[in-house]
């Protein structure tokens, strides 16, 4: 498989149009949607699938291409998770998902285990915002038949604001993005099986990910499609004075700018409107419908 076709799992998703990620966060701190998948109220957070699935099913509705299953917070200052916790929270979701909807699975998990169980759950990209970096990551991924997504960030979630120095934002991410497909290369993952992806607002200041949103194109130069990631961040916070649950509307713009970069897969809480915004930009781009 090459060119602009990627496949995941038992799916085939052309990228020559840019397509959806839809974000299903099992996670009890997420800036979204965590306590709505909480079941019941008890002490310890836990799952529930039902939920889960309804907010997967709406997203299929609306348009996603993909949903991305995660279960660690990766928000700035999030704490770490053990990998049983992790596994609780993402295999039953993912599970359920395979079972009931026809959709590409992707788990956002940089831990090795969790990547080998969420495959063998039916999950059929790894979305990794370590990059394969943790100890075993590589080896975990390297023979199985699966998609990976690059991502850069700088230190760990619970540290990462706090270093935000770069002579050069983009050549520096640019450079680590090159890097990490060497080594995945090196490791014997065909190059039709990466993405990139800047890692919008991880240990980048607000100048930083601006800069990085108004030269992504130059990613393109890497060579492989791009998934980047905004919504709901503090980067449209910041520019724009609304809480978390009122970003919809600069995420929106924000994600025509990457569509105009080159980005190839949007990763976003808010199905429906990128959906339609990619429509608008496929359409001003002089794309039939
Ligand atoms: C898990 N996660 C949170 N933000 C993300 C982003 O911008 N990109 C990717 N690939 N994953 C992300």
């Amino acid at each position: 498989m090459s060119g602009t076709f990627l496949k995941v799992g038992d799916q085939v998703i052309d990228l020559s149009v840019p397509v959806v990620m839809g974000i299903v966060n099992a996670t009890p701190d997420s800036f979204s949607d965590g306590g709505r998948l909480a079941s019941g109220a008890s002490a310890g957070f836990k799952v529930s699938v039902d939920k889960a699935l309804a907010l997967a099913d709406r997203m299929l509705q609306q348009g996603a291409a993909l949903l991305d299953v995660g279960g660690e917070s990766t928000r700035p200052g999030a704490a770490s998770l053990s990998a049983q916790e992790e596994l609780d929270r993402v295999i039953p979701v993912i599970e359920a998902i395979r079972a009931r909807l026809d959709i590409a699975i992707s788990v956002d998990t940089s831990t090795p285990v969790v990547m080998v169980e969420a495959i063998a759950a039916g999950a059929g990209l790894v979305n990794d915002v370590r990059a394969l970096r943790r100890p075993g990551a590589l080896a975990a991924v390297a023979g199985l038949d699966v998609a990976i997504c690059l991502m850069h960030m700088r230190g760990e979630p619970g540290t990462m604001q706090q270093d935000v120095q770069y002579e050069d934002v983009v050549a520096q991410v640019r450079a680590f993005l090159a890097e990490r497909v060497d080594i995945c290369i090196g490791h014997g993952i065909a190059r039709s099986r990466l993405l990139v992806d800047p890692g919008f607002g991880f240990g980048k200041s607000v100048e930083q990910n601006y800069r990085l949103l108004r030269e992504l194109s130059q990613f393109q130069g890497l060579g492989l499609p791009l998934l980047v990631g905004m919504s709901r961040k503090s980067m449209l916070g910041a520019v724009t004075g609304r809480p978390v649950d009122e970003r919809i509307h600069a995420g929106v713009a924000a994600s025509v700018l990457a569509l105009q970069g080159g980005a190839a897969i949007i990763r976003t809480h808010d199905v429906a409107p990128v959906v339609d915004a990619i429509r608008v930009h496929r359409a001003w781009s002089g794309a039939s419908h």
